[in-house]
């Protein structure tokens, strides 16, 4: 799906701004909310997620419907000549979308956009747009949620309404229109999508690029055939350098510059379709695994950097551009030059972010909290039950293809974007996963035009290349492994050993080996001369301690630590308003190891750091 852009035949209008806003307290449908004006509403700015702007614990907490508002209007002459499409970038979890009462469209998933046409809809003046979001999770969803009370059923009817809100994963369950909402213009006829591969070939001390592109056009009733299609690439000086006619076909590049971590280099792809014309920024490299090594241009590749999440306050998981541009620039200071999108898709500002500022990207389904061994898999009011098992309780397996699906659609032309995760701590021993996912990672490798990697994030639980799943099937073994934390802490000296101990069982595998979590609760300010759990100092030694062993391994090519920064969670006795892993604080200062990383990393090259690994 294309990100909405002005061009010189399309329009966007941005309808961010402050809404109507209202909690459904289980009548809205029955009385129509979308039919008028909500009343007595509360103001909610989108985009933002609505949880943290209000001092009400139960909307905080609010488990169901939430309704926003606002009108808007369509010059007539657009409306008669031109698509009007509404856009929605992320609606938590689920969407239905009304216009004048109408119902428009539904979806389900909420870091995923959908758009839909409007024009059938508008009328002449104002016309409301009701946009009602649910925030329910349960095993059909992505994330997984406990649909029922996972932790006992004690408690008034207050506490029960609160605890509903119980995700199956570990961030808070922030909602609402957490993205921005649309219109768009194009033309009758017009470009739908465009699919770019490049192949990089060596002459002579100089790279050429065939770009392989096919352009989805969708043309007007009665314009089947005669409007042409154009395709030409810019280089940044706007000079054209290559330009081909067709739907399909390959645009050479001679002397090409290549898209490279942390100096990038974005050409602009013009497509011309009879009167649409759409400017897509992008970067030209290759990614190929060979052996243990994750090569980028060739190159063998060592990702440094973070799981990170979309978290700030009070946007909760609201688009929030500084924070965006702030993170960023603190990757860069501390040498970093890559991180992970867990859990679930970023929003296409970041992507586009990334891509111009070089970072790379591991980009991830919203497939988290796809276990229910917990607790011995007692889910089931006693019964145990297998994650995975057909007909058992998890049925996700549609929603989680149809996730995987838009997430290549809408990233596939990222150049940031080195690999895709399907899942992030799955039950990865349990005997039917193999089954649930081998048809998931075919269906990312049919769709994928690039072929980029594939990978689980393993947890601990799913034990080792024996037993985990992600051995079978990820061209990347991803663990997320809490050695001296979860695992044996406070001792860090023990952990250390059964980390390398696991590591020489992966090893044998032949395939390269990334840690994409590792950390330690740290509460900000909070020292001791002795490295005591919580305390930064245990977090530095932690991660010294960590780090000594996966230095040890040419196999292992990179090192992701959790988290980038301290982040919202849902309430429960190990976590003190949130958890509290970040090397940043949840306001981006940063925590003793942070300059802990800042050297490592900068000392750390980006390419051919495992000497044994070339
Ligand atoms: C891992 C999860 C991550 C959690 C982390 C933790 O992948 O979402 O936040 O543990 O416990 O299991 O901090």
């Amino acid at each position: 799906m294309l990100y909405p852009i002005l061009t010189s035949s399309r329009t966007v209008t941005d309808l961010s701004g402050i809404w109507d806003f209202k909690a459904d307290p289980g009548t809205a449908f029955s009385e129509k909310w979308y039919e008028k004006r909500l009343e007595s509403p509360l103001k909610m700015p989108v985009p933002a997620s609505y949880n943290d702007l209000t001092e009400d614990i139960y909307l905080r907490d609010h488990y169901g419907y939430v309704f926003y508002q606002r009108s808007f209007s369509v010059p007539e002459f657009i409306r008669a000549t031109q698509r009007v499409v509404l856009r929605c970038d992320a609606v938590t979890h689920s969407a239905i979308v009304y216009i004048n009462g109408r119902e428009v469209c539904r979806h389900k998933g909420g870091f995923l956009p959908f758009e839909a046409e409007i024009n059938e809809y508008l009328t002449d003046g104002e016309n409301l747009l009701t946009i009602a979001a649910d925030n329910r999770i349960d095993y059909t969803t992505l994330p997984v949620g406990n649909p029922e009370d996972f932790w006992g059923s004690r408690g008034s009817s207050h506490k029960v309404q609160r605890r509903t809100n119980y995700p199956n994963f570990d961030f808070f369950n922030y909602c609402g229109l957490t993205r921005p909402v649309r219109i768009i213009t194009t033309p009758k006829s017009y470009i739908e999508d465009i699919t770019l591969v490049p192949e990089v070939h060596e002459e002579n001390g100089t790279s050429h690029a065939s770009l392989k592109y096919s352009v989805d056009i969708r043309p007007a009733s009665g314009e089947e055939s005669g409007l042409s299609c154009t395709v030409s690439v810019f280089d940044r000086d706007g000079k054209c350098v290559a330009t081909a006619e067709g739907t399909e076909g390959t645009l050479e590049i001679q002397d090409v510059r290549l898209w490279q971590p942390l100096n990038a280099y974005l050409y602009t792809i013009r497509v011309k379709y009879g009167q649409d014309e759409y400017d897509l920024p992008y970067g030209i490299r290759t990614v190929e695994i060979k052996g243990t090594q994750f090569l980028i241009n060739g190159k063998p590749f060592y990702f440094k950097g973070y799981g990170k999440h979309e978290d700030t306050f009070p946007h909760g998981r609201g688009l929030n551009l500084p924070m965006n541009v702030k993170d960023l620039s603190l990757l860069k200071w501390q040498g970093a030059n890559s991180f992970r999108c867990s859990h679930y898709p970023y929003s296409e500002e970041m992507m586009r972010l990334a891509d111009e500022e070089g970072f790379v990207v591991i980009d991830e389904t919203t497939a988290v909290g796809l276990n229910l061994s917990f607790g011995g898999g007692a889910n089931f009011s006693g019964k145990r039950v297998s994650t995975f098992e057909p007909g058992s309780a998890l049925q996700t397996f549609e929603h989680h293809q149809d996730v995987i699906r838009d997430l290549i659609s809408r990233d596939k032309n990222y150049a940031s974007v080195v690999m895709w995760n399907i899942a992030n701590e799955p039950d990865g021993a349990c005997p039917y996963a193999y089954d649930y996912f081998k048809p998931l990672f075919d269906l990312a490798r049919e769709l994928d035009p690039e072929k980029r990697p594939l990978t689980i994030a393993s947890a601990q639980m799913a034990g080792g290349p024996d037993t985990d799943v992600s051995a079978k099937l990820s061209d990347v073994i991803c663990l997320n492994r809490y050695y001296g934390w979860y695992e044996g802490g406070p001792d860090l000296v023990e952990p250390a050993e059964w980390f390398a101990e696991e590591l020489r069982e992966w090893e044998k595998l032949g395939k390269p080996l990334m840690i994409t979590e590792y950390g330690a609760d740290t509460v900000a300010g909070i020292h001791n001369t002795a490295p005591v759990m919580f305390t930064e100092e245990y977090q530095l030694e932690y991660y010294k301690a960590n780090n000594r062993v996966l230095d040890q391994f040419s196999f292992v090519v990179g090192e992701h630590a959790w988290n980038f920064a301290d982040f919202a969670a849902g309430q429960g006795t190990s976590r003190v308003s949130g958890n509290k892993k970040g090397l940043f604080t949840r306001d981006r200062m940063p925590k003793v190891a942070a300059h802990y990383f800042k050297e490592r990393w900068n000392a750390i090259p980006d390419f051919g750091y495992k000497a044994g690994n070339q």
